[in-house]
């Protein structure tokens, strides 16, 4: 390994948005930039200014922000392409051509000298314009070896002082990411960056193995995004490489969370409860053998502290819960009981579970208040409930526009109904404040175009014994 530091480059705005179905505003793209900025990211890949306008105003505005990040635009090894760079103002280029033998027969209908030539003229070009350069020869992983080092050696020597190992379909296993990288490496001498696809669900261990064989760079996306099954997820590489190998790229990973959440949002593409170190059940633990042992010590079944994250493990009550997930549930909402009465809130919880998908803590606290006979007198969770009609953009299809919303901390169920209103949204908040937030989120969400917010003052449930008075209403409305 070499002694170098190893950073993050994230292209969220330029891989990211080749994802089918995801298109970021300018101002959104500005957002995210900033975000990333903050959070640690070493270089931001911001797009390919010949694609549109949009994209290239996005890529100028990132670069006036004089972030701390590095500011990359993505382009072919073109003269105009590099004069569209120099009017962004840009810090780097990543000039990509197709290397190997489908790419170059098939695709680009070009010689290896002919991309080589053109190649060599786009990095004098952009280095006389004082522009830095990186090289990706694309498809790198399935291009002839004695090419690629050929190619890789010139655009070195030309002036490339970054080459992209591009895993462009995925194909590499980590043992050959390793070999190949470590060849690269040991013969050429500019730094190199590894962008790995996620075809096979192996982009994040390729890159980890990349980076042990002497890679600087790891290309990722927010949640993983770009063509595709897209690339290394940023959140993933960051964690593994901290948690596994002892390499701090310099994210905050407590923040990871949080960009995650404005990404889904921005792009439509939302990640599944089930996604490594930022899904929702990354910390949960659900089966009672699980749950016993996690309680008594954590280590038993998490890979990491869930802390650094800045989140917490969560023990699942359903059917498949023990006692001591129930107490520990209990103890959380304040609740204290004897174990005879445990025992019997147990039975009942599995009981209702049989029945019911989903076992709410409303519910729990309901079969604790059967159990005892009496309302619990520790906190139950009070919420304010709130319902949200929303007028959306006709253009955009409302289902993607509910897709979006759900996704919303706060948001439990949205509807699309007929009528005045398009959509309906069940909001849930601890307090005033997350009230707020949560609606200002919708407010934001892009193709929602006006709401109208009525607070639920008391809830009625189908066996008329739950009636839940909604808190914070005063404070609200006067
Ligand atoms: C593309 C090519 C690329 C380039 C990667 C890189 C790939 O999608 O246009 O420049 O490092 O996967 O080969 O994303
Ligand atoms: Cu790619």
């Amino acid at each position: 390994m070499t002694g170098s530091k190893v950073i993050i480059l994230d292209s969220t705005l330029r891989e990211g948005e080749q994802t089918p179905g995801v298109s970021f505003r300018v101002e959104e793209k500005l957002e995210i930039a900033k975000k990333l900025d903050e959070i640690g990211v070493g270089m931001i890949e911001a797009g390919s200014p010949m694609v549109s306008e949009g994209v290239k105003e996005a890529i100028k505005k990132i670069a006036k922000e004089n972030l701390n990040a590095e500011i990359i635009s993505h382009i072919r090894p073109v003269k105009s392409d590099v004069d569209l760079s120099l009017a962004c103002d840009v810090d780097r280029v990543a000039i990509f051509i197709g290397t190997s033998k489908s790419h170059r027969e098939s695709k680009l209908k070009m010689t290896k000298e002919q991309i080589e030539e053109k190649v060599l003229e786009a990095i004098s070009y952009s280095k006389d314009h004082g522009l830095k350069v990186r090289f990706t020869p694309e498809d790198a992983t399935r291009t002839e070896w004695e090419y690629l080092l050929h190619i890789c050696k010139q655009a070195s020597e030309t002036g490339a002082d970054r080459i992209s190992v591009a895993d462009t379909v995925g194909i590499m296993t980590p043992t050959q990411m390793y070999d190949l990288v470590s060849k690269i490496h040991s013969n050429v001498k500019s730094e190199l960056d590894l962008h790995c696809h996620n075809d096979l669900g192996l982009a994040v261990a390729n890159s980890l193995a990349g980076v042990q064989a002497g890679a600087t760079v790891v290309h990722t996306t927010v949640n993983g995004l770009g063509e595709r099954t897209g690339i290394a997820p940023l959140s993933e590489v960051s964690v593994a490489l901290k948690v596994l190998l002892d390499i701090d790229v310099g994210i905050k990973i407590e923040r990871l969370s949080e960009l995650s959440s404005i990404v889904e949002r921005y792009s439509g593409v939302y990640i599944s409860p089930i996604t490594p170190v930022i899904g929702t059940n990354a910390f949960s633990h659900k089966a009672g053998i699980h749950t016993s042992a996690v309680l008594a010590n954590p280590e038993t079944y998490e890979a990491f502290d869930p802390s650094i994250l800045g989140r917490a493990r969560k023990i699942i009550v359903d059917k498949y819960a023990g006692r001591h997930a129930v107490k520990a549930k209990l103890d959380e909402m304040g609740i204290s009981i004897n174990d005879d009465q445990l025992q019997r809130i147990t039975t009942e919880i599995k009981n209702l579970a049989d029945k019911k998908k989903r076992i709410e803590d409303s519910d729990i606290v309901a079969v604790t208040e059967k159990v005892l006979g009496q309302r619990v007198s520790g906190e139950s969770p009070e919420l304010i409930i709130g319902l949200v009609s929303i007028q959306t953009d006709p253009h955009i299809y409302t289902t993607n526009i509910i897709r979006r919303i759900i996704g919303i901390n706060g948001v439990s169920e949205a509807y699309e109904i007929s009528g005045e209103y398009d959509v309906v949204a069940h909001i849930q908040a601890k307090d005033v404040a997350a009230l707020n937030e949560c609606l200002e989120s919708i407010r934001n969400t892009r193709g929602v175009e006006a709401t109208t917010t009525r607070i639920v003052l008391k809830r009625f449930q189908r066996n008329g014994k739950q009636k839940e008075e909604a808190k914070g209403l005063r404070k609200i409305f006067g």
